[in-house]
């Protein structure tokens, strides 16, 4: 983190070539930066731009020449994305402009800035919490629909607006139990009272922690693998449903080794697709190793595609394998090579082809019920990351030892220490008593110029 006093600036667009590339800038020195920078057309001088005004001019480099012509606000402290004075200047997207620009706020007097250190400071200066400035991040991450809708949720402040009352109530509790420990002849021993309050939080919180799951299918999605013995279309079932020729198809049985991916949108959700190697006693280290790969792909899969070859009868070995793998998550299971049937009545399972395309569209309703079942409730879901669980369990704990603590009649100074301990947590999930070191992770983990 850098300090308060110092201005920094960033390159706020991706790398690379495009329409417009953006220079943002916050600080007590930004107004002297966008002088040196920024010439508007009209002549104004920053100080006189007015909040979010945009206005045109040259854009200039360290040496005070102008490089290229574009428009730019400036925004005085607190009226702004960060809550500082702030500046943004929008150039041609090309990156040697960008760095020439940026080099000459350095050489202004501004310094980089580290990754997330616009929105730490929004969150430090107040105009966010710090679950909303997680969801800023979020935002960016999305990868799908689904995620992007929960995502901005999370950015709105639906998880803060959650939290905040559950904490409010929680303070008012501890803070008539301390009063009845240092005072104990004037303030009226309410125990039920402090045990509702404290029950009505845990039932919060559990109902909160139950969005866990799906937020941790909408932020990685689901896995699907394609298995089956070697030669059973595998890889050609891949590549029909990816539309895309990636994984390698011959009639050499055994081709696939490493497992191959790759990502799809199914239903608003990312899902990642798998190609296996074909199950079977390997014929070799290499192969051996691709089986072992592939086993351990089935076991970490949300559900399974398994392919039998059409032109062969699946063994009761492999009847048996596929019965398994259905006692524990979703199997479809498919007869390739449908294309080469002439009795295609004999099959009690889907048929499909890569050749004529048959049955695909089964496939693909198969992954989209999978997605919709994994996303069940999804519309008002509250994305909850890991460390936003992992504090709300704690405090759970804390809250269940008070509860019972409270029943059984023990000291009060040991429910009040409960209590104060589940408030810490629900204080560092929404930022309120986050130590540094949590935050430097947090926005650590942003994009520069974010
Ligand atoms: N006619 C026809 N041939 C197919 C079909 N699917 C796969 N094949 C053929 O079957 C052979 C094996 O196909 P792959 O897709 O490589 O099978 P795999 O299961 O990935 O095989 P391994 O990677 O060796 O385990 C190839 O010669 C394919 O062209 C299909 O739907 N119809
Ligand atoms: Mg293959």
């Amino acid at each position: 983190m850098q300090a308060a006093f110092d201005t920094i600036a960033a390159i706020a667009t991706a790398r690379g070539r495009g329409a417009i590339g953006v220079l943002r800038l916050s600080g007590p020195m930004t107004e002297s930066v966008m002088d040196k920078l920024f010439s508007s057309a009209s002549g104004r001088k920053t100080a006189g731009f007015g909040n979010f005004k945009l206005r045109f001019g040259d854009i200039k480099n360290s040496l005070g020449e102008p490089i290229d012509s574009g428009l730019a606000f400036f925004s005085r402290a607190p009226k702004s994305y960060t809550g500082e004075d702030y500046a943004e200047i929008f150039c041609h997207g090309n990156p040697v402009i960008l760095e020439k620009v940026l080099e000459s706020a350095l050489h202004s007097g501004a310094i980089i800035a580290p990754p997330g250190e616009f929105t730490r400071r929004a969150f430090l200066n107040g105009k966010m919490d710090l679950t909303q400035s997680e969801g800023v991040d979020e935002l960016i991450r999305a990868s799908s629909e689904k995620h992007l809708s929960a995502a901005w949720r999370l950015q709105r402040g639906d998880l803060k607006a959650k939290l905040e009352p559950i904490s409010e109530k929680l303070s008012r509790t501890f803070a008539h139990i301390q009063g009845a420990i240092e005072f104990s002849d004037d303030v009226a021993d309410d125990a039920a009272a402090w045990k509702r309050s404290v029950s009505e939080a845990i039932g919060e919180i559990k109902e909160l922690l139950k969005n866990a799951e799906v937020s941790a299918k909408l932020r990685d999605g689901l896995i699907v693998a394609i298995a089956g013995k070697p030669n059973a279309g595998k890889s050609s079932l891949f590549n029909a449903l990816i539309k895309e020729d990636r994984a390698l198809v011959t009639k050499v049985a055994g081709t696939t080794r490493d497992t191959i991916s790759a990502e799809l949108e199914v239903s608003g959700l990312n899902v990642t697709l798998l190609d296996t190697a074909g199950l079977r006693k390997a014929k070799g280290t290499v192969e051996a190793l691709g089986v072992e790969r592939a086993i351990e792909t089935l076991e970490k899969a949300d559900a399974i595609i398994w392919t039998i070859d059409g032109t062969k009868k699946p063994s009761a070995a492999e009847e048996k394998e596929i019965k398994k793998w259905q006692a524990v998550k979703p199997v479809l299971v498919l007869t390739t090579k449908s294309d080469l049937l002439e009795n295609k009545g004999s099959s009690d399972t889907l048929l499909s082809s890569a050749v004529s395309g048959e049955g695909l569209d089964k496939v693909r309703e198969f992954l989209k019920t999978t997605a919709e079942k994994a996303l069940c409730g999804e519309e008002s879901v509250i994305l909850l990351k890991a460390r936003h669980s992992e504090l709300l369990k704690a405090a759970l704990e804390n809250l269940s030892a008070a509860e019972s603590g409270f029943a059984s009649g023990k000291y009060l100074e040991l429910c009040a220490d409960e209590i104060g301990s589940a408030l810490s947590s629900l204080w560092e999930v929404t930022g309120k008593k986050t130590p540094n070191e949590i935050l430097d992770i947090i926005f650590g983990e942003f994009c520069v110029g974010k």
